[in-house]
Parts: structure tokens; C-alpha cells; sequence
């Protein structure tokens, strides 16, 4: 999988030659390049945002130098642009999980208020487009959420994590639970011992105890995962027909 970011703070993106992701990198099975947008802007300043047409706060990303990233990197029908945006629909474990088929992903980290609407209709119409959120909450810019859906992204590759096992169990796998909770040694900690099932050697117990424990702490922290019509709170949802 080839990965490219767009972005006014290629600096951001250091993480990616740590950890994980900087471990499929260095076996093959990853490619990362991240390339400053202010290379294709051509002013003395390096200008990449301007006032918005029809007035009001902020300054929105100009089009002119998003065309010619698209133009030099080589956005096609191949390729997959992901716009991170707070407007964008929501990322989670399944979109991950389709963006882990794709051969090549062009991350575009908008700043400031936002990129030229053009530039997105522009990216439809050349490659296939995913406008994407990390929730409802705002970060300056689309670099962290980038990284984020990456990391998310790049240990569902094959080959890439040691542990299958691992990516079945977790949160928001199969089950559509949260995890249990989790323990190891030692037995006594500053007083909390290790629930005594887990030391029984009995597994069918235990694998009851543990789908008990992530069914409560999905009802407490996430009924919506459970009765996808219930708001967290415990309101339901009413749809008008
Ligand atoms: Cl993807 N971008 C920005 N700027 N803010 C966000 C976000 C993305 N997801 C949640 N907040």
C-alpha cells in the first residue's frame, strides 16, 4: 500500500517512521511520502488559504495549489483521496477496514476554515473521494486525523500485526463489543486481586465471564453499540417516516 500526505506541516508526520506503521515501512510492505503543499504555491509568500467569498471568519484553502499536488503526485482512478474534515462521515472500525483494500491513499489535511469546495468536487471527479471524521469535536487541522485513520488503516494489512487472534478479540471487532477487562500478573496488586476465575483453569468460565464483563461495560459506556436506536443517554431515537 502506497500512503501520500498533503499538508502545510509535513512535520507532523515524523511518527510515521516510529512504531508500527515505521515497522511495515521498513519491511516493504508500506510506502509513506509526504509532501508539502507550499511547494505548489507560487508567491512570494507561499500562499495557500484567502478570505471567504460571501464573507465570514477564518480564511478557507485556495484550490489553485491543492490541482497541482493532485497533478504532480499523480491522482487517478487508482487512488483514493481522503479529505479529513469534521464534516466528514464518521471513521470507525469499518471504514478502516475498507480503506485497508485500497493500493494507495492521498491523505489531504485541510487547515484554517476549510478547503475550496471545488477542490473536493475536482478529487470525485479523478479518484475516488472519502470526506472523513474522527468525531464530534474539532482539531486545528487534518494532520492528527490523518495519522489516526493511518494507524488504523495500516495494522489490518496482511502480514502487518504478529497476533491475528488479537484483531479478533479487540474492541469494535466481530463481537461488536467493548473489551473485557484485562489482567496479569502480579495475582495482589496494592490490595486488588486478579478476579478468581481467571485463575481457575476453567476456559469455558472464563470465556463466559469475560463476554459478561464487555456486555456490561458496552451497556454502561456504549448502548448504542448494543440497541443502535438508543441514544447514550437512553433516549430513543424516533425516526418520522
Ligand atoms: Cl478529520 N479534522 C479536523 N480538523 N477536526 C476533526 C476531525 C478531522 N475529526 C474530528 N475533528
Amino acid at each position: 500500500m502506497r500512503l501520500d500526505y498533503l499538508t502545510i506541516f509535513p512535520d507532523f508526520f515524523a511518527p510515521l517512521e516510529l512504531s508500527l506503521p515505521g515497522k511495515a515501512a521498513a519491511s516493504g510492505l508500506l510506502e509513506f511520502h509526504v509532501h508539502d503543499l507550499r511547494q505548489w504555491a507560487h508567491d512570494r509568500h507561499r500562499t495557500v488559504d484567502d478570505t471567504p467569498y460571501g464573507g465570514g471568519a477564518g480564511m478557507v484553502m485556495k484550490p489553485e495549489p491543492w490541482g497541482e499536488a493532485f497533478d504532480a503526485i499523480g491522482v487517478d482512478a487508482d487512488t483514493t483521496v481522503v479529505f479529513t474534515t469534521p464534516s466528514g462521515e464518521p471513521f470507525d472500525q469499518r471504514v478502516a477496514e475498507d480503506l485497508a483494500t485500497r493500493g494507495r491513499i492521498v491523505f489531504a489535511c485541510g487547515r484554517y476554515e476549510g478547503i475550496d469546495q471545488r477542490v473536493i468536487d475536482h478529487a470525485r471527479e479523478i479518484a475516488e473521494v472519502r470526506e472523513i471524521s474522527l468525531g464530534d469535536y474539532v482539531l486545528n487541522g487534518g494532520e492528527v486525523a490523518a495519522l489516526a485513520v493511518t494507524e488504523a488503516v495500516v495494522r489490518l494489512l496482511p502480514g502487518f500485526m504478529g497476533n491475528a487472534e488479537s484483531l479478533v478479540e479487540e474492541s469494535h471487532g466481530a463481537s461488536g463489543l467493548l473489551e473485557y477487562p484485562v489482567y496479569t500478573k502480579p495475582r495482589t496488586w496494592r490490595g486488588r486481586d486478579v478476579p478468581d476465575v481467571l485463575l481457575s483453569g476453567d476456559h469455558g468460565k472464563v470465556a463466559a465471564w469475560r463476554h459478561e464483563e464487555a456486555r456490561r461495560r458496552t451497556a454502561q459506556r456504549r448502548p448504542d453499540l448494543l440497541h443502535p436506536s438508543v441514544l447514550d443517554d437512553g433516549t430513543p431515537i424516533v425516526r418520522a417516516q
